[in-house]
């Protein structure tokens, strides 16, 4: 939403929540699909994410999410701070997306993790100063929906990041006559809120015009998004609404530390009110969107505006990161503007940026990190002949079934069940007909990238094999007798 910085508190002239009377055509050819369809109900008509009548275009008008779920559907470790007027926290959409302070005991009147708030188990209410940032407007829900909300739980929407938890800081509220206001020194706080609690992306959910910062407070923003960014997060925020009501240069997308996002609809055309100037850096859909409203209720396919649009480059910023967490946040950057598909005058322009999202594409280009675990295992047979543990999983949190595989030269080891969507896993178990007496054994497991464009190479896992003591007898006793 727009924001006004000229009064304290800052009074902002309300930009509607747009609900439009538009629906989204239901259309469900089914072309090939990617693996990973979620279940949930609402996720045909999402267009932004995945357009299942898009296959034959050069340029699609979603982002691609469903092929980009193949490789990984994000990571617990990626946090996204959305600064905005808080999400429900009952929603059962988000409920369980929620990120949980684990250094915070709840209810106990402490700071435990002496970040200055107490009992701030899931994200700072800056406006109310309490723990809990219930949104009570709409557009912080909404926009959690769209980078992260739960996906594949057989409820409403999918989000993008399925696995990335969102710490709802809010900082955004309504003032008597139903406007928009916010305090920027909560803003501030917010921001710096954020990346102390450990959040890789902060989506600041506002915009400001620019005749209406003074040089100061402009400056005491820019100060703080930029330590943010040099602390390692990535800050994405809207281009605005008001590209046919003067269209004003807008902060903090206009900040050269932050992704200015504009919003195009099914037709990849920009989004005719939205914002456009040098502070327009990339295009993610912002019309006719389903996403979550507080209450259980949902926005029916009628919600735009690049406000709405720029979660988009949040969830897929978090989705990057999971495939390789050890990027910094300029890198993630330009794999989002290096993949996006040109729109408009060819290469960089003003209206579209350097063009539309493209988040299949953003991530198979990110150099794949294969992070494993565990890399020893150990099994034992006991005296009565069973091995324990049965089996061992080898898992891959970050990334999917296609992205890695697994393979043993050891004859006695099994190796089975690559799991397609993430947290990825493989089963291991020991084939005992072919050892051919007890004793101690070692094998190995090599682990490597399928992606061309893997950092790391082969990963060995040790495997021991061990016989309990009175396990031979047992192992040797058809020997024994013939
Ligand atoms: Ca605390
Ligand atoms: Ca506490
Ligand atoms: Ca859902
Ligand atoms: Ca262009």
């Amino acid at each position: 939403m727009k924001l006004d910085f000229r009064l304290q508190p800052v009074l902002i002239r309300l930009l509607p929540f747009l609900l439009l009377a538009t629906t989204v055509s239901s259309a469900r050819a089914t072309p090939a699909r990617p693996l990973a369809q979620p279940d949930d109900p609402r996720f045909p008509d999402q267009w932004n994410l995945y357009d299942p009548t898009a296959g034959g275009q050069p340029i699609r008008p979603d982002i691609n999410a469903a092929t980009a779920w193949d490789v990984t559907t994000g990571t617990p470790d990626t946090v996204i701070a959305i600064l905005d007027s808080g999400i429900d926290l009952e929603h059962p959409d988000l409920a369980s997306k929620i990120w949980l302070n684990e250094d915070e005991v709840p209810d106990n009147g402490t700071d435990d993790d002496d970040n200055g708030k107490v009992d701030d188990v899931n994200g700072w209410d800056f406006v109310a100063q309490d723990n809990e940032p219930q949104d009570e407007d709409g557009w912080g829900t909404f926009i959690a929906g769209i980078a992260g909300g739960a996906t594949n739980n057989g409820v409403g929407i999918a989000g993008i990041a399925w696995n990335t938890p969102l710490m709802p800081v809010r900082v955004l509220t309504r003032d008597s006559m139903g406007q928009a206001t916010a305090r920027l020194d909560d803003i501030i706080a917010g921001i710096r809120y954020a990346v102390d609690n450990g959040a890789r992306i902060i989506h600041l959910g506002f915009y400001v015009e620019e005749e209406n910062l003074t040089v100061e407070q402009r400056a005491a923003l820019e100060a703080a998004i930029n330590e943010a960014y040099e602390a390692g997060a990535l800050l994405v925020a809207p281009a605005g609404d008001h590209g046919l009501a003067g269209n004003p240069t807008v902060y903090p997308a206009a900040f050269p530390s932050v992704m200015g996002v504009t919003a195009t609809d099914r037709a990849k055309e920009r989004l005719t009110a939205a914002g456009h100037g040098s502070f327009v850096e990339i295009a993610a859909p912002g019309v006719a969107l389903e996403g979550p409203l507080p209450d259980n209720r949902y926005s029916e396919g009628a919600a735009e505006g690049t406000e709405f649009a720029a979660p988009h480059i949040s969830g897929t910023a978090a989705l990057i990161w999971a495939v390789n967490p050890s990027l910094r946040p300029e890198q993630v950057r330009d794999f989002m503007r290096d993949t996006a598909d040109d729109l408009g005058a060819v290469g960089y322009d003003e209206v579209y940026g350097f063009g539309l999202l493209n988040a299949a594409l953003a991530v198979l280009t990110t150099p794949h990190m294969l992070h494993i675990s565990p890399h020893e295992l150990h099994f034992q047979v006991d005296e009565f002949g069973a091995i324990n543990p049965p089996t061992h999983k080898i898992v891959n949190p970050n990334t999917g079934g296609l992205t890695w595989r697994a393979t043993t030269q050891s004859r006695w080891l099994v190796i089975e069940g690559l799991t397609e969507t993430t947290p990825s896993s493989v089963t291991v178990s020991v084939d005992l007909s072919k050892i051919p007496h007890c004793g101690e054994y070692a094998g190995s497991i090599v682990v490597e990238s399928n992606q061309r464009n893997s950092m790391d190479g082969e990963q060995t896992i040790d495997v021991t094999l061990e016989f309990a003591t009175g396990a031979c007898a047992q192992v040797h006793l058809p020997l024994v007798r013939r």
